[in-house]
C-alpha cells in the first residue's frame, strides 16, 4: 500500500516510505501511563476517544521500581509492545486480567516482540529517623554509610548500627530553622548518641548492652533502677550479651515520590497476519508512570 497516513507516537517520529504499511494515526501523548500491579511488568495507555490502547509487557530483574537509576531491559524473550484498536471503549482492567475479555473486539493490532526498554527512575528515600536526607549525607559522593552495614545513612533508620533507632537517640531536627534542637550526647565525648556506638562511654558497645539478646538495648535494665535507665545509657552497668547472639535488626525504609520514565527503541511491528512490517515505527515514548510509595525491607550486614 502506498500513500498512507503516518502514525504519530508521542514525542517520536516516523516517516513514510513507499511500500510501508502505515496504521491510522494514534497519539497517546495525553494519556496516563498505568501499570498492572499483579504482573511483572505490564504498562499500558488507553485513548478512549478513539478506542485505542498501547501495551508494554516485559520482564527484567532490574530493580527499577525500588532503586532510582537508569536501566535497560529487553522486550524479548517473552515481552511485547502492542498497539490495539477496538470497536468500543475498554476498561482499565482490560490488560490486567489473566484471560483478556472477548469484548470489545479488536479491530486492528500491531505487535513488536523485539525492542529495548529504556527506564529512568527518580524518587526520594525516607528512613523515618527524623533527619532530612540532605542533612544526613553531606558527602560529595552521596553514599555515606556511617555504620558500614551496606545501608546508606539516608535509608538507615539506625545510622550508628547500635540497634537503637536514630529517632530514639535524642536527636531532633527543626526543618523550619534548619538546625538541630536536640543532640543528646550521654557520655559527653562530642559524638551525639545517634552516631555513637558506645553511648554511655563505659567501654561496652551499645549493641552489646542487650542482656536479653532481643536486638533491642532499650529494654534492658539489669540493675533494676527505678529511673528506668537502660544499661546502654548507664555507665555503671556493663552487662553484655554473648557476642554470638548479636545481629542487626531488620531495617525498613520507603521510596517516595517515585516516577518511572519509559521508552522503547528498536521496535519491529507486525500486523496480526504477520505478513506486513511497519518498518518505520522504531521508537515509542511511553511517558511517565507515577509509582506508589514502596516499602523496602533489608537485613543489614553485620560487620
Ligand atoms: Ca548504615
Ligand atoms: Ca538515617
Ligand atoms: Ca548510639
Ligand atoms: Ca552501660
Amino acid at each position: 500500500m502506498k500513500n498512507l497516513v503516518c502514525a504519530f507516537f508521542v514525542l517520536f517520529f516516523l516517516s513514510c516510505d513507499d511500500g510501508d504499511i502505515i496504521v491510522t494515526t494514534f497519539d497517546f501523548e495525553e494519556q496516563t501511563l498505568e501499570r498492572c500491579t499483579d504482573f511483572d511488568f505490564v504498562f499500558f495507555k488507553i485513548n478512549d476517544d478513539v478506542n485505542e490502547a498501547l501495551l508494554l509487557q516485559f520482564d527484567t530483574s532490574a530493580p527499577f521500581l525500588q532503586e532510582p537509576g537508569t536501566y535497560t531491559a529487553s522486550i524479548s524473550p517473552g515481552g511485547t509492545v502492542t498497539y490495539r484498536r477496538f470497536d468500543s471503549s475498554i476498561g482499565n482492567d482490560y490488560f490486567c486480567t489473566v484471560v483478556p475479555p472477548t469484548s470489545p473486539r479488536v479491530l486492528e493490532e500491531f505487535i513488536s516482540t523485539v525492542g529495548t526498554v529504556n527506564i529512568e527512575t527518580e524518587g526520594d528515600f525516607e528512613d523515618g529517623d527524623g533527619i532530612p536526607s540532605d542533612i544526613e549525607d553531606t558527602s560529595v559522593a552521596g553514599n555515606q554509610d556511617t555504620d558500614g552495614d551496606g545501608i546508606l545513612d539516608i535509608r538507615d533508620l539506625d545510622d550508628d548500627g547500635d540497634n537503637v533507632p536514630t529517632i530514639n537517640e535524642g536527636v531532633v531536627y527543626d526543618a523550619e530553622t534548619g538546625t538541630f534542637t536536640s543532640l543528646l550526647d550521654t557520655d559527653g565525648d562530642g559524638i551525639p548518641n545517634y552516631l555513637d556506638t558506645d553511648d554511655d562511654g563505659d567501654g561496652i558497645p551499645t549493641i552489646n548492652e542487650d542482656a536479653n539478646a532481643d536486638l533491642n538495648p532499650i529494654n534492658d535494665i539489669s540493675d533494676g533502677n527505678t529511673d528506668m535507665i537502660p544499661d546502654y545509657l548507664n555507665e555503671n552497668v556493663r552487662t553484655q550479651v554473648d557476642s554470638t547472639l548479636l545481629n542487626y535488626r531488620e531495617h525498613t525504609y520507603r521510596l517516595i515520590n517515585v516516577s518511572v520514565r519509559l521508552g522503547v527503541t528498536n521496535l519491529e511491528f507486525r500486523n496480526s497476519a504477520g505478513e506486513q512490517v511497519i518498518r518505520d515505527i522504531r521508537n515509542v515514548g511511553f511517558g511517565e508512570y507515577t509509582a506508589p510509595t514502596r516499602t523496602i525491607t533489608e537485613q543489614p550486614d553485620l560487620n
